[in-house]
Order: structure tokens, then C-alpha cells, then sequence
């Protein structure tokens, strides 16, 4: 379900006077627009704030898990997309429900028949385009409270999981000041970005906290962690000063405070192209109705075509209102068309066109301007053009995998493997993780005519997904079960802004709000209690939305209450307090129910 948003006044003869507050906001993305980035910057204070949620500790080869799960809570720190879903305490999301059921490994791989057997071994490894594929399908992430065990295997998918979703990553590289500056603003607007080393302890200095992997050292990355900062005059190994802040996985206790530096001379972090600088970001309460693909292990290889086509058969009704899709370079514009019909090798019956511009590497989702309205069983064609870099697919490919472990942080990292019965590094390293793909799934456009991608590789996909909703045949916002639950005309949107209970609130305003749009006894009243300490705006809530109260001195620009953030409605009579207090200046409230 789509979230929308109504603004629902308190009463104008319930607007009292009151005296302004003090109210400190912290908007990190002023910080990004200043013309000259910071010597040094830790996310952990900005402005005495803290955009980085607790260091964990890992157990064994899930540094990987770590590292995306770091990059995407400290995003919702910024954006405050945690506190705005009513969810409790700081951003904590499931490192090992990630860990089992990202569709690599022994454990689970969907590609299979049966799904066990082969892949990374469980616990022992993966990287950030293992958590994109995972992450992709709308399998997570979960937050920690729905899925966080790793001795035994978390339940896969429930209703009353909270999913949350990146619309966007992308992957950067430092290959120069200009693009490590683009690293640090990503940092500053976006929060913290996963990056990878190998660790080794010869290389890591303990008296300087640091660590500094020599270019001319051949060793692949082997641990991942997250960037949270940078000092351009840090002293490490390397000859030149400067260095990153990164947050570690190996508990709080380490190092002193379970972070610690890496030289921006590092062979590896935010050189490495695949696991360098990735950045989650725009994380979603993910409130979709399903993902379609054919991409299961996602972004595996690069074909170099331009346009590309996936078929899908609708599960049931509904709308296609995005889709995702992987670039393999920067700077692609891109056009996505979607059709009804593919015959005789051609597609026909346009349904919506959608065009923009990629400036970054990475997964990216689009929301379509007009959607797609879908039967059950419908077939529906997404083509997609990029104009450079070519098309990401998935196929039956090796895996490198970010392994290491600190159960023993002291030893030596093949004696560890030699514990685990492993020959060497290098045979954990490189798994191959099975793919399949069928007939009649993805095509590419060569010359005049689409091709089946099986016919150049039989486990390859396109990495086109199609996402959708609920179905509002009549675009009125108001979804077709909504309407038919209340005598409305799901395809008719005149009756969006009528209120046919006449209770002074639209059949519109009535579903934001989860009233009775048929009894004008359903309604969403307000009132509001002052004393000398506090306000309190007592209104009616429905368990199914979530409740904002925001205010104003001059009925412009408007916040939220002092001490009031957003919460999940109690089903009856319900309350939110505010400190404003005093009657000097006017103060306004309006109570925003949302629709999530
Ligand atoms: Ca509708
Ligand atoms: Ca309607
Ligand atoms: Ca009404
Ligand atoms: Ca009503």
C-alpha cells in the first residue's frame, strides 16, 4: 500500500494561543550543501547528534550482513524513517535474516530443485551485491525483532514482519579527489556507506587505531565494515595523512570503542568496485503487494546491449506502480516502456512510458508517473533502455565472498580456515552459486527482433523487477477493496471528494483516516486538553494508521509538536502530548493520520 498523507486541522475554534518553543532541529542535509566538505566529520556527533546505531558484535563470517545493516539504519538515522513507522528505540534491523535467507547458500537457493545443497556455505561469507539480490526481492530487510537468530533459522516472511527497503544503492570508487569528495557527500547526506579490507593483523596498527593494506600487497578483501566519518589529517602507515572512520562488527570493546581508521591509501575501501563505497540509501518502510522477477541472484555479470524486455503473468489484481534495475555505469538514461502484448516477436499495446536519468552505478527504483493496471493473469512485457554501460543479469556465476571472522581475532586467518577444516582462503572464495533461468523470461533487442537471453546462456535473467499495489482502477487513491467494502465505484473517481455521510470529512479523507465513510458517526474528531505543562489532542485512531501532530505559529511552515513523534494508532480513544505550552504567540495544530 502506497503511503499517503492528509492534513486534518484541529478544530479553528480549538486553536489556542501559546508561546513559541525552542526547537532544535537537525537536518544533516545542510550540511551537504556547504560548498566546502569538512577536514574531518564523524557521524557519530553532528551538531550533537548521533547518526550511527550501536556497534554489534558478529559471529563468525557475517561481517557482510554487518556492514549493509550499519549502512542502512544510519540512513534512516538521518532521514528519520525508523521514527516516522512509529517503530521503537534506534534503527535495528536483522543481520542473520539476511545471513539465511539471502538465496546464495547451502541453506536456501530458490534457483534450485531441491533449494539446499550448493552455494556459500551458511555463516561463511557474501558481499553487498548478495544483500542487494536478497534485499531486491523484498526478502528484508527485516527488523531485528521479526527475524535476528542466527543458531536457528528465522522464520522467512510473516504479517506482522516490518520490511524495509533502499530505493536506491549505489556503488562509488575513489579513483581521485573529485570522487572521494562525491564519497564524502554521499556520507554527510545519506549516512553511513558498507566498504571492505582485507584484514590482516600485520597491517593494522594498533597504536594509531588504523589500518593500511599497501596497493602492492595482492591479498582480496576479506572483511567488511561500514564508513561513518573521515580525518583528512589522520596519521596511519601510509605516507600521506588522512584517513576513514569506519565502524567495525567485532563489539564495542574493541579497539576501545569498536571503531577504528582505514588510510584513504587502503588498497581497498572505496577502491574495490564491487564492495569499495555502497551506499543504502532512501530506506523505506516497504509496504508493496509483490515483486516480480526473474533475476533471483540479481546483478552477476553485464551484457552489452542497450535495450532489454522481462515477461511476467500477474498473480492476481493489481497495480504496477515501479520497477528496479541495476546500472552498470554512471551518468544512464534510461527509458522503460511497458506493454499487453508480445507477438510474433514484437511487443504491442503500450500500457506506460517512463524516462530519466541514473547518475550512479547501482540499483535504482522508479515509480512510474502512470500505472499499470493489472488483472490476474495478465501478462504484462517491461523493456527497459539504458543508453550506456549495458544490462545487468544474473546468471550461475562465481562468488567472492567478505569472510572474515573475529572469533578469534588474534590467530592468524588460514589457521582459522584450517579449524573449519578449509583448505586455503582461496577455495572459500570461490563458490559457484547456481542460477536458472527458463524460456519466454528475459529478452534482448538485437537489430530488429527480440532474442531469448537463454539462447546466449541458459541460467541467465535480466535484472528488471516489476513491483506493485494494491489495485485503484479509478486513481482515486482510494483502493478497489476500500470502495467495494463501502458501496463506492472502484471505477469512478468522482466519488473521491464527496462525503456522502456528510460528517464534514471526503470518502477520501475518510479511508486516510480508516473511518466509516457511510456513518457519519465514523469520523476523525479532535479535542484538545491545556494545562500549564502540557497539551493534549485526544482524537479517535484506527490500529492500521499512523498518527503525527505537527504545529505552527503562522499556519506556513509547520513541525512536529515538541516532544511528539509519530505513532501507531490504538484502535479507540487515543492521545498525543505536546510541551508547547504558554499564550504569547499563537501556536496551530493539525493531527496527520497516515496511511501505512
Ligand atoms: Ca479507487
Ligand atoms: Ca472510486
Ligand atoms: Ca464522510
Ligand atoms: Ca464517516
Amino acid at each position: 500500500m502506497q503511503k499517503r498523507i492528509s492534513y486534518i486541522h484541529v478544530k479553528p475554534s480549538l486553536w489556542k494561543q501559546f508561546s513559541p518553543w525552542t526547537l532544535t532541529l537537525t537536518f544533516l542535509t545542510s550540511l551537504a550543501t556547504w560548498a566546502d566538505l569538512p577536514a574531518s566529520f564523524d557521524l557519530r556527533n553532528v551538531n550533537g547528534t548521533n547518526f550511527m546505531t550501536a556497534v554489534k558484535s558478529q559471529i563468525q563470517g557475517t561481517c557482510w550482513t554487518h556492514g549493509t545493516m550499519a549502512a542502512m539504519e544510519s540512513n534512516m538515522q538521518v532521514t528519520g524513517e525508523w521514527k516516522d513507522n512509529a517503530e521503537t528505540g534506534e534503527p535495528n534491523l536483522a543481520e542473520y535474516h539476511l545471513d539465511w535467507w539471502n538465496g546464495f547458500n547451502q541453506f536456501n537457493n530458490d534457483d534450485l530443485t531441491p533449494p539446499t545443497g550448493n552455494g556459500l556455505e551458511i555463516h561463511q561469507g557474501g558481499d553487498y551485491r548478495v544483500a542487494t539480490a536478497y534485499i531486491s526481492r523484498g526478502e528484508g530487510s527485516v527488523r531485528d525483532i521479526d527475524g535476528q537468530s542466527y543458531y536457528s533459522t528465522p522464520t522467512r516472511k510473516a504479517s506482522n514482519y516490518h520490511y524495509y527497503y533502499p530505493k536506491n544503492v549505489e556503488w562509488l570508487v575513489d579513483d581521485g579527489e573529485s570522487s572521494r569528495n562525491e564519497i564524502k557527500q554521499t556520507i554527510m547526506t545519506h549516512g553511513a556507506i558498507g566498504t571492505c579490507m582485507f584484514w590482516d593483523n600485520s597491517l593494522y596498527d594498533s597504536s594509531k587505531d588504523s589500518h593500511y593494506q599497501p596497493i602492492s600487497d595482492v591479498r582480496d578483501p576479506n572483511h567488511s565494515i561500514a564508513i561513518a566519518g573521515w580525518d583528512d589529517n589522520k596519521v596511519t602507515k601510509s605516507v600521506t595523512n588522512g584517513a576513514w572512520l569506519c565502524k567495525n562488527s567485532w563489539g564495542s570493546w574493541w579497539s576501545g570503542d569498536g571503531y577504528f581508521w582505514i588510510s584513504y591509501d587502503d588498497k581497498h575501501c572505496c577502491k574495490h568496485e564491487q564492495m569499495g563505497a555502497v551506499s543504502f540509501q532512501d530506506v523505506t518502510r516497504q509496504t508493496y503487494l509483490n515483486f516480480y522477477y526473474h533475476d533471483y541472484h540479481g546483478w552477476r555479470d553485464t551484457l552489452p546491449v542497450e535495450k532489454a524486455m522481462s515477461a511476467f503473468i500477474s498473480k492476481e489484481d493489481e497495480d504496477l506502480i515501479a520497477i528496479s534495475f541495476f546500472t552498470a555505469t554512471n551518468d544512464v538514461d534510461y527509458n522503460i516502456s511497458v506493454y499487453r502484448q508480445f507477438t510474433n516477436g514484437l511487443c504491442n499495446n503500450i500500457a506506460t512510458v517512463q524516462t530519466g536519468r541514473i547518475d550512479r552505478t547501482g540499483l535504482h527504483t522508479v515509480d512510474f508517473d502512470t500505472k499499470v493496471h493489472l488483472l490476474k493473469d495478465d501478462p504484462f512485457y517491461i523493456v527497459l533502455d539504458l543508453s550506456q554501460g549495458g544490462q545487468p543479469y544474473d546468471k550461475t556465476s562465481e562468488i567472492p565472498v567478505l569472510l572474515y571472522t573475529n572469533s578469534f581475532p588474534q590467530q592468524d586467518f588460514d589457521k582459522y580456515l584450517e579449524t573449519l577444516g578449509k583448505m586455503s582462503y582461496k577455495r572459500l572464495s570461490n563458490t559457484i552459486v547456481t542460477s536458472t533461468a527458463r524460456t519466454n523470461e528475459s529478452f534482448y533487442w538485437s537489430d530488429t527482433q527480440w532474442i531469448d537471453l537463454t539462447t546466449l546462456d541458459s541460467s541467465a535473467n535480466f535484472c528488471i523487477k516489476g513491483i506493485t499495489s494494491y489495485p485503484d482502477w479509478d486513481d482515486d487513491d482510494m483502493p478497489n477493496a476500500w470502495e467495494t467494502q463501502f458501496n463506492l465505484n472502484p471505477t469512478n473517481s468522482s466519488d473521491r471528494n464527496i462525503d456522502n455521510d456528510m460528517d464534514g470529512m471526503s470518502n477520501y479523507e475518510e479511508w486516510i483516516a480508516d473511518t466509516n465513510p457511510t456513518n457519519n458517526n465514523s469520523v476523525l474528531n479532535t479535542s484538545i486538553d491545556i494545562n500549564a505543562e502540557q497539551i493534549t489532542i485526544n482524537f479517535n485512531s484506527s490500529t492500521q494508521r499512523l498518527y503525527r501532530l505537527l504545529a505552527s505559529d503562522n499556519l506556513i511552515s509547520w513541525h512536529d509538536a515538541p516532544d511528539c513523534s509519530v505513532q501507531m494508532g490504538n484502535g479507540s480513544n487515543d492521545q498525543i502530548i505536546t510541551s508547547c505550552t504558554n499564550t504569547t504567540i499563537p501556536q496551530y495544530f493539525k493531527l496527520r493520520a497516515m496511511n501505512d
